[in-house]
């Protein structure tokens, strides 16, 4: 158990910081395990603050300290107190300057927050609360300050780099090296960077529309050189997007990137230094898939944006987290967009949104996108914050416009440029350029839980008035009983019996945005001659659930009729999931089951229509995930869900066995490798026919997948080919398959992380016992957090079947390596603790078993705030 309980921040207690850093200069003499840190701080009383002059309080975690002067002057350990998360120093004038000397121990440091080291490289990350394990300071992101670094190391990391602009470099007598950087914009610490090690890299140079030459690089280990190229065209296409569509430029003379074997997260946005997870910036074509190749790009697109939207412009508090993260990761999506297929890229979001952050929203951690309290930050680095952030980004862009929405970000830019601010600023600058008021639309940010339209309609033959009314109501969520209805933004249009969109105003348009403020609304549409079919929601343009009673004939005219794309993927998941639902409630009574007649035909239809794009008859052969089959369930029965699904895609496999195999056949097309949208779109249509075929398990299709594995050009078809070898081929191919791969790839680490996963994820290969065999293999290992992702990850996330096994070992599994974890890393420990956190939704034993699973993490002992926040929330 606990001893003690941690503390609870609230957004309602915010204050002002008591003193501000204008200057902030840092010596780092790195030794692996006494790395000395010299830091000297030019301190002001915060005019903002009141008067008198409070104690000052600096943060600081796990830091050894040796001394503290005060205006030249050594200060006795009796003058300042040492608490266990800062120092707290009694102030006598309003300006002085404070010098402070500690030591940390980056090898030790497992937590991968402060400074560690990466295989031999020295890095940090800072964001949010990470700059208090190196040194004592304001850790906080409204005390912006100019900071300067010097950085001492042996010959051994020949490679020091920091913020800014390089300033100085020498050696020093005994033979180490030095470089000192200055960054001459204020930042928050948490935008604070150091890598320190033996590193190559690429350059390149930017010019911007004002005709600057940025200078661009990217570093990595040597080994790894040769796969910088697609980060770097990606990072050149994102600096001249942002020109082109926010008027942004870069602000410094140089941008570099590093990439790091260690890393909790995706990327960081240090200003000017980029911290990567070479997960997401490595690629070359015969290692990296397409989803790779895709994912570098939108990461480094959206590290880039946050130079404005996030660096420029920061956060005044972590409650704001979403100012930042929200807007940026709107930002990235309309990039990749821009770039690639829109719709494809509306329909992978908002797919991820629909599964997991409308799980989150019902879960016990549901928290609106700018949240009133938590105990431990990192916790909040969640999908609600950032993509349901996005979405309300932009909804917020629906009702203005592009035009609007960029007069409200050049003034919210104009603003506050150089400042710490809020949501409510953004809000402001966006209501103030269009002279709009969002008052309503507010509730966005401070109401949790995923609204619901309930939608019905009637048509007045006789008068020829057709009426939609739509109803919305959101569930209660933690803290939150009654919530105030949303400002929702409702596309839709109205298609007649040819499938034609019918005018809905005097201008003819055949799309509107209706606004919805109100519990109950009624929208009234005057002089049709038919009873038409409503396209709702189109785009999916609020984060919502719509319930419409569609019947079966309806849906497939949308699929094959809507001029929406969005809507007529969505049309054909609403109608999979119908067929989903019958196949579930048969094999809960018993009864033999049968996949609906009229969805073969439609598969069949759209499988063989060369008209639509292979990107969008790939999105709609997949049928809806297990997952989001379960978040769809009003009570999870994981093993009828598994049934049903399986027995779909076993039923649509073998009546289209000719036409998979002539869409294989025709998409095989040898070419050399691009990762651009059309030919990702036909790998990816290729490979799922491949699945397909293989889900027979017929000879044929096996030895289809054999030769792809054999002949394969590039990792996309490889892996392809690998996962169905793992998870249909018999056990001797399957395991040869995986040999062979190991053997090629091994010294890869993407490869060799990919290779982990599918294991991992195989509801064939993935059993427990095989799990705890693949966290013995040399190529796992506990404190790398993509290798966690990988196995224990991959199977509590992505393997249902596996994970959810009735006898509640899955659960017991996630909890002994929660438990583990704990103790290295706290951050990856309570991500990987939230799969058993959802017990509530089950139905069954499986409930209990979770519950019981939770409970023992619980009382392990001594939890890190992080896993001690989210197992005591769920708890509840
Ligand atoms: N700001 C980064 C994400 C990030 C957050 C926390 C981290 O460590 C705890 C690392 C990265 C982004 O949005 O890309
Ligand atoms: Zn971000």
């Amino acid at each position: 158990m606990q001893d003690t309980q941690p503390n609870t921040t609230y957004l309602k207690d915010y204050r002002v910081p008591d003193y501000l850093v204008d200057n902030t200069d840092l010596h780092f003499e790195l030794e692996a395990k006494v790395t000395q840190v010299r830091t000297r701080l030019k301190i002001r009383r915060n005019p903002k603050a009141g008067d008198g002059l409070p104690p000052l309080f600096l943060d600081g975690v796990d830091l050894q300290l040796f001394s503290v002067t005060l205006d030249g002057i050594a200060l006795s350990s009796t003058d300042y107190q040492e608490l266990p998360q800062g120092l707290s120093i009694p102030v006598e004038k309003p300006e002085f300057v404070l010098e402070i000397h500690n030591s940390i121990n980056p090898e030790e440091n497992t937590s991968l927050e402060g400074l560690y080291l990466s295989n031999k490289m020295y890095c940090t990350q800072c964001e949010a609360e990470g700059f208090r394990k190196i040194t004592f300071y304001p850790d906080r992101p409204d005390v912006m300050s100019k900071f300067t670094t010097t950085i001492v190391a042996s010959k051994d990391h020949p490679v020091l780099l920091s913020n800014g602009n390089e300033i100085g470099r020498g050696h020093c007598e005994d033979g180490r090296q030095f470089v000192t950087w200055e960054d001459p914009f204020p930042k928050p610490a948490y935008l604070f960077a150091l890598v320190a090690g033996n590193l190559e890299h690429v350059e390149d140079v930017f010019t911007t529309a004002r005709g600057r030459k940025v200078k661009l690089q990217i570093f990595t280990e040597a080994k790894n050189i040769g796969k910088c190229d697609h980060a770097m065209r990606s990072l050149k296409n994102a600096m001249r997007w942002d020109e082109e569509v926010y008027g942004r430029e870069y602000d410094l003379d140089i941008f570099m990137v590093v990439a790091v074997d260690h890393f909790n997260m995706g990327a960081m946005e240090n200003k000017g230094l980029n911290i990567f997870n070479s997960a997401c910036v490595l690629a070359s074509p015969e290692t990296a898939t397409d989803s790779a190749f895709q994912r570098i790009e939108s990461i480094v697109g959206h590290e880039y944006f946050h130079n404005w939207s996030g660096n420029r412009v920061t956060c005044r508090d972590w409650f704001q987290l979403s100012l930042k993260e929200g807007f940026t990761v709107f930002r990235d999506a309309e990039f990749s967009a821009d770039l690639n297929s829109r719709a494809v890229k509306r329909i992978e979001d908002v797919t991820l949104l629909r599964t997991n952050q409308f799980a989150e929203d019902a879960g016990p951690m549901a928290h609106p996108i700018r949240p009133d309290s938590y105990m431990e930050i990192s916790n909040f680095y969640t999908l609600t914050v950032y993509e349901k952030g996005a979405e309300v980004v932009r909804m917020i862009h629906t009702l203005l416009g592009a035009d609007g929405f960029r007069k409200g970000s050049d003034l919210y830019f104009e603003r506050h440029d150089g400042c710490a601010v809020t949501c409510e600023d953004f809000v402001r600058a966006m209501e103030d350029a269009n002279q709009v008021d969002l008052t309503q639309f507010r509730r966005w940010y401070s109401q949790a839980g995923t609204p619901v339209l309930d939608v019905t309609d009637q048509f007045d033959e006789s008068t020829g008035v057709y009426r939609l009314i739509v109803r919305q109501s959101c569930p209660v969520t933690p803290e939150q009983k009654d919530k105030l209805p949303f400002h929702i933004p409702f596309a839709m249009g109205l298609l007649d019996s040819t499938g034609s969109g019918i005018a809905l105003d005097k201008a003819g348009s055949t799309q509107l945005v209706l606004e919805i403020t109100e519990s109950e609304q009624v929208f009234e549409f005057n002089g049709l001659r038919e009873r038409p079919l409503p396209s709702l929601l189109r785009g999916f343009s609020a984060p919502v659930k719509v319930r419409y009673d569609y019947s079966l004939e309806q849906l497939l005219f949308l699929m094959s009729h809507d001029s929406d794309t969005f809507n007529r993927w969505d049309a054909s998941q609403r109608f999979a999931f119908k067929a989903m639902n019958q196949l579930q409630s048969a094999y809960q009574e018993g009864l033999s089951l049968e996949l609906s007649p009229e969805l073969i035909v439609a598969y069949r239809n759209i499988l063989l229509n060369k008209e639509l794009d292979p990107a969008l008859v790939a999105e709609i052969m997949l049928l809806p995930s297990e997952h989001s089959i379960a978040e769809e369930s009003v009570s999870i029965d994981a093993e009828a869900i598994v049934a049903a699904r399986t027995f779909a895609r076993k039923s649509l496999s073998c009546a289209l066995i000719d036409e998979l195999k002539e869409r294989y056949a025709e998409l095989d097309i040898e070419r050399p490798y691009s990762p651009n949208a059309k030919d990702i779109a036909e790998r990816r249509l290729k490979n799922i026919c491949l699945e397909y075929l293989c889900v027979t398990e017929s000879a044929d299709a096996l030895d289809l997948a054999q030769c792809q594995f054999d002949s394969a050009g590039n990792m996309t078809d490889s892996a392809a080919a690998l996962s169905a070898l793992i998870n249909y081929g018999n056990d001797q191919y399957a395991e040869q398959a995986i040999h062979q791969f190991y053997d090629r790839w091994k010294e890869d680490t993407q490869v060799t992380e990919l290779w982990l996963a599918q294991q991992a994820c195989s509801a064939k290969r993935g059993t427990l016992n095989n799990i705890k065999a693949l966290m013995q293999h040399p190529a796992f290992e506990l404190k790398n957090p993509n290798k966690v992702r990988a196995v224990i990850g991959g199977f509590a996330n992505r393997n249902f079947q596996q994970f959810h096994k009735n006898d509640g070992s899955g659960f017991e599994f996630v909890a002994d390596q929660v438990i583990a974890l704990d103790k290295l890393n706290p951050q990856v420990a309570s991500r990987v603790v939230i799969p058993i956190t959802r017990w509530k939704k089950y139905s069954g034993e499986l409930a209990g078993k979770m519950k019981a699973a939770l409970l023992r993490v619980s009382n392990s002992g001594e939890l890190s705030k992080d896993v001690y926040e989210v197992v005591s929330k769920s708890l509840v």
